[in-house]
This record gives C-alpha cells, sequence and structure tokens, in this order.
C-alpha cells in the first residue's frame, strides 16, 4: 500500500532512513547488478537504436517531410521506395475528407444539361469546382473534384457558331485548369496549365471564351495534373450541335456514355491509375456504377444515338452492346462519311476518344449495354443484379 500513501505527507516513506541504509539497499535490492551486465545491455540498445534507423533509411524516403507530403494517405498496395518523390505521393494520395464542402444526395446524377445565361450574344457558363462526396452506388460513397457539385460535371449543349464564355472559380485545395478537348480554340483558352496559361490557384478564377467552330461530341476536363484530378471527376460532356440540322445521322433518342474509374478503400478515395497500387476497383457510367446506372427506355424500331466519350484517364473499354450490331457514324467530332461507316457491334473507347454509334432497337426486352472487360462489370469483384461497373439496360418494348 505504501506506493498508494505517498503525497499524503504525514507517513514516512520506506527505506528513507539514513544515508548509509539507502546505499545498502541500492547495493543489495532492485539495482543488484555488474557493471558488465550494464555495459552490455546498454550496447545492445545502442546497436538496436542505430538498426532501426539504417533499416529505415535504406527501406523509405527519409528525406521527405511533412513539407512534401502532408497528411498524405497513400493507396494500400502502393510501393513506396526511397526514391519516391513526394510529388508523386501527393498526386496518387487520398481527396483529404477534411476538404469536402457539399456532400450531394444519395440519388443526385451528373452529367445535368446547364442553361446558359446569354451576355451580348455569348453563351456564359458558370463553373465552380469543389471537393464533394458523391454516391456511385446507394452504399458506395466516394469523394471527387467536381464540376457544379456532381460527377460528371454539368453537361454544355451549344450550336456550331455559338460564342461561349466559361467562367470557371476554383475552390479546391490546389491548382487546375479547364480543357477544352478536342476543340478549335485561341491558344490562350485551351487550358494547359504552365503551357498556355497559370494555373487557376485555390479561390482563384479564370475565364474562358471563344468561338465554337465544330459539331459534334466533345468534353471537358482538367488539364491541371489530369492524371490526379481527371480521375477524381473532373470532367463532363460538351454536346455540339451542327449549324445545319439536316446533316444530323437520323436518331429517335440519344444517349450519353461518359466512363470512369475508381480506386476507393477504407473510406478513401484515390486517383485510379495504371500502375500497381492504384489498379481502380469500382467503374461507373455517368458517375454511377450499375444497378444504379440509367436505364434507357426504347420501343422497338427506334434509332438510338450513342455518344460513347471516353472521359476516364487511364484505361481503355470495349463498349459493347448486346442484341445486334451498331454503325459508327462519327469519331472524335467527325463525322464518317457514309461510305466509311461500319457495323460493329463492340468498340474499343480509350481515353479522350468518342464514338457516336446509331444502334437499333430490333426487338423486345433488356438490352445490355456494357464494357467487355469483364472486370469493369464488377463492384469490387462482386457482381449484383446479373452485373456491376460499366453495365447499363436498354429496356425495349414492342
Ligand atoms: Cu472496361
Amino acid at each position: 500500500m505504501d506506493g498508494m500513501d505517498h503525497g499524503l505527507g504525514d507517513r514516512k516513506p520506506k527505506g528513507a532512513g539514513s544515508a548509509r541504509e539507502k546505499a545498502a539497499e541500492r547495493d543489495e535490492g532492485a539495482f543488484g547488478v555488474t557493471r558488465a551486465q550494464l555495459v552490455a545491455v546498454s550496447l545492445l540498445s545502442m546497436v538496436a537504436l542505430a538498426a532501426g534507423v539504417l533499416f529505415s533509411a535504406a527501406t523509405v524516403n527519409l528525406a521527405l517531410g511533412a513539407r512534401d507530403v502532408g497528411g498524405a494517405v497513400m493507396p494500400p498496395m502502393m510501393t513506396m521506395t526511397r526514391d519516391t518523390p513526394g510529388q508523386a505521393m501527393r498526386d496518387m494520395a487520398a481527396i483529404d475528407p477534411r476538404t469536402v464542402s457539399y456532400r450531394a444526395p444519395v440519388d443526385a446524377r451528373g452529367d445535368q444539361p446547364l442553361e446558359a445565361r446569354i451576355d451580348n450574344g455569348v453563351k456564359v457558363y458558370d463553373f465552380t469546382i469543389s471537393v464533394i462526396e458523391w454516391n456511385i452506388l446507394p452504399y458506395e460513397r466516394v469523394m471527387a473534384y467536381a464540376v457544379n457539385g456532381q460527377v460528371p460535371g454539368p453537361r454544355i449543349r451549344v450550336t456550331e457558331g455559338d460564342r461561349v464564355r466559361f467562367n470557371v472559380t476554383n475552390r479546391l485545395p490546389e491548382s487546375t485548369t479547364i480543357h477544352w478537348h478536342g476543340l478549335v480554340v485561341p491558344n490562350a483558352m485551351d487550358g494547359p496549365a504552365g503551357i498556355t496559361q497559370a494555373p487557376i490557384a485555390p479561390g482563384a478564377s479564370f475565364t474562358y471564351e471563344f468561338t465554337v467552330q465544330q459539331a459534334g461530341t466533345f468534353f471537358y476536363h482538367s488539364h491541371d495534373h489530369a492524371d490526379r484530378q481527371q480521375a477524381l471527376g473532373l470532367y463532363g460532356a460538351l454536346i455540339i450541335d451542327p449549324r445545319d440540322p439536316s446533316t444530323e445521322p437520323r436518331a429517335d433518342l440519344e444517349v450519353v456514355i461518359q466512363l470512369q474509374e475508381w480506386l476507393e478503400k477504407e473510406g478513401y478515395t484515390f486517383p485510379a491509375m495504371p500502375m500497381d497500387g492504384a489498379q481502380p476497383n469500382f467503374f461507373t457510367i455517368n458517375g454511377k456504377a450499375f444497378p444504379s446506372t440509367q436505364t434507357v427506355r426504347a420501343k422497338v424500331g427506334d434509332r438510338i444515338r450513342v455518344r460513347f466519350i471516353g472521359t476516364n484517364s487511364g484505361f481503355i473499354h470495349p463498349m459493347h452492346i448486346h442484341g445486334g450490331p451498331f454503325t459508327i457514324v462519327a469519331t472524335d467530332g467527325v463525322p464518317m462519311p457514309a461510305s466509311a461507316q461500319i457495323q460493329k457491334d463492340t468498340v474499343n473507347v480509350g481515353p479522350g476518344e468518342r464514338y457516336d454509334v446509331i444502334w437499333t432497337a430490333r426487338e423486345p426486352g433488356k438490352w445490355l449495354l456494357h464494357c467487355h472487360i469483364n472486370h469493369h462489370t464488377t463492384n469490387d469483384n462482386v457482381e449484383e443484379q446479373g452485373g456491376g461497373g460499366l453495365t447499363m439496360i436498354i429496356e425495349v418494348s414492342s
């Protein structure tokens, strides 16, 4: 009980006798070690400490400090060698959950049409880029870099010859830019950070303005650390109708397909990349994984124009439609001459590519549109309700 009584004051602690008594206790009591033993234990401790430091130095980059990587959370399977630079780690790091400024409703959909504001004949669009939480499935929430709080960003639909202006405000914790993929624009409006413009700093804005000279299926995406930002959701469709609508292929309805890969582990969202530790485990069409993807409804005889857009950053997706072949009518926003139009039932959609195809609903029923890398039609390797990821149903009624 002695140990519990100290501090109460009036009891004499054990061993608090004369100096001689104390010395005797020290020599014969708990501290009865020899000088040789003491030296041996000390040396062993020093060797163990040195080995610990040397082992770490040999396997990790001790030159990196908090200034280089901050509180970066790395993908669980990423191989980090001692020559991995801090910039590489920041590129691959998870979105910091503390930077989320908006939580989208579970059933929110991306690719929503954005109406222009007209200013002196110019179509004006406001883009705000921020970190959001987004459901790719009812039970699967990711963090994303998003335009106007949605993944994909809003759909822009303009007409050939339009003058357009985009006011882009950056609310990300890092700089960004927007590039208008495939469009003929003045060089200063093209978007590559550090090449044609200074990156838009966090909190800053930049205005893009140009005249639309082409028609077809295009898209916009981040061009500042695109490896990271596009893979986190910074993209959207840009559909341009021709000035003369009679040049369009005949279609009864239209479907826009924007692809993306995700890496979501242990509650963190990392940019999916084609490299060790960054391989994706979820896949989305227009920001949703099957069975949460949209169902297209058509009637027998309908001609459906499917606009495939390779909005994704690092993987090729052989997109396939059941129920008969489709005709490729345009690639990368350029119409195919009738003599060159070919029929296929699978088309490889690589990053940046667009294919406009016409598929005819020949028979009633549920027809699948899906990627033919079958792993891409699973949700974290799970197949639910007959599919997952890059799967969509075209339901044809008679
Ligand atoms: Cu795929």
